[in-house]
């Protein structure tokens, strides 16, 4: 099995690049759920539907969530009865979060409806919650401490980050067998993804790191920061908030004690060095994933880094 650690549109897009490699269901992605929070008295889960609907080809491509051609007659008739409406819900997407709502309601966990709504819409890749507990990710800003989504979308990134909390409603379990998943794993891939607020929520619950050092498998990352600059979202002044240095080199070192391997992009080339210096194998290519091509030669490249012999199609 070869587990992605995946937090949302870029995770997604690497993750379609993969499924068109090797067999959908060799893959397992362990989808962050910092992002998942409460509106409209519905469970919210950005990452996992963005995964999902991903790799169910019913993404909005443009926006790299929500869902393709959707409307928003419900969130306008909610606004008319002055409901809360910076966060865009579409039609579509609401029944996403409806079944998912009323299911977790009948006593289903986070991780029994993510498999029937992946099921449901036909995608082979197992989608895993990193937890069936709530993990909310809190920004701790000087305009006070903000869900992540809060922070990101209503907020627009304005108010300066003070510092960041995971797992910020208590104590967060590994979903049930993710820490057999990950010792028992052919490979070990660190999407590209926002490695303080996607990836950290993962690696923050208690045995997954553990899990991940004693795995006989290739652990191997791919760079979210090209340039010293995020392809999407706030990656940047969340790593400098966290104390990482936001450059492909800061991300192998926030990963150092994990990873054998990382993709940087053509642009970082000259980070090889010092990425080589600590002990983890540097493979340099192009990591901007304009279309199919691009994400099938990207997860090519990725795993090539691991060094195993997978057909790939
Ligand atoms: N991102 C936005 O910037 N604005 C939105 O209104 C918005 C709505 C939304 C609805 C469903 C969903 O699954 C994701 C949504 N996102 C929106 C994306 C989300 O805020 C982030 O991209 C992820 O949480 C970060 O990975």
């Amino acid at each position: 099995m070869i587990v992605v650690l995946s937090g949302g549109v870029g995770a997604a897009r690497f993750l379609e690049g993969l499924a068109a490699v090797v067999a959908p269901e060799r893959i397992t992605a362990v989808v962050n759920t910092g992002d998942d929070f409460i509106l409209h008295g519905l469970h919210i889960a950005p990452d996992l539907d963005i995964v999902t609907c991903t790799l169910a080809g019913v993404i909005d491509r443009a926006q790299g969530w929500g869902i393709a051609g959707d409307t928003t007659e419900c969130l306008q008739w909610l606004g008319r009865l002055g409901a809360p409406t910076w966060f865009t819900l579409g039609d579509r997407d609401l029944a996403l979060h409806i079944y998912r709502t009323a299911r977790m309601r009948e006593g289903a966990t986070l991780s029994m409806v993510a498999d029937e709504i992946r099921r449901s819409l036909g995608v082979a890749v197992k989608i895993v919650p990193m937890s069936d507990d709530p993990a909310p990710t809190h920004i701790l800003t000087d305009h006070g401490e903000l869900h992540f989504e809060e922070y990101f979308v209503r907020e627009r990134c304005q108010p300066a980050i003070r510092g960041v909390r995971l797992h910020a409603a208590g104590p967060v379990r590994p979903a049930p067998d993710l820490l057999a998943l990950l010792t028992s794993a052919e490979a070990i891939i660190i999407a590209p993804s926002n490695p303080v607020v996607s990836v950290g929520p993962i690696l923050a619950i208690p045995g997954v790191r553990a899990a991940i050092a004693a795995t006989a498998a290739p652990v191997v990352a791919i760079s979210p920061i090209v340039g010293g600059a995020a392809i999407k979202g706030p990656a940047v002044p969340m790593m400098t908030a966290a104390g990482m240095t936001p450059t492909a080199l800061g991300v192998a070192e926030a990963y150092a004690d994990l990873i054998d391997g990382i993709v940087i992009d053509t642009i970082d080339a000259e980070l090889a060095p010092a990425i080589d210096a600590l002990g983890i194998k540097p493979l340099i290519t192009d990591t901007i994933m304009r279309g199919l091509p691009e994400k099938m030669a990207l997860a090519r490249a990725t795993l090539e880094l691991t060094g195993l012999a997978i057909a790939t199609t």
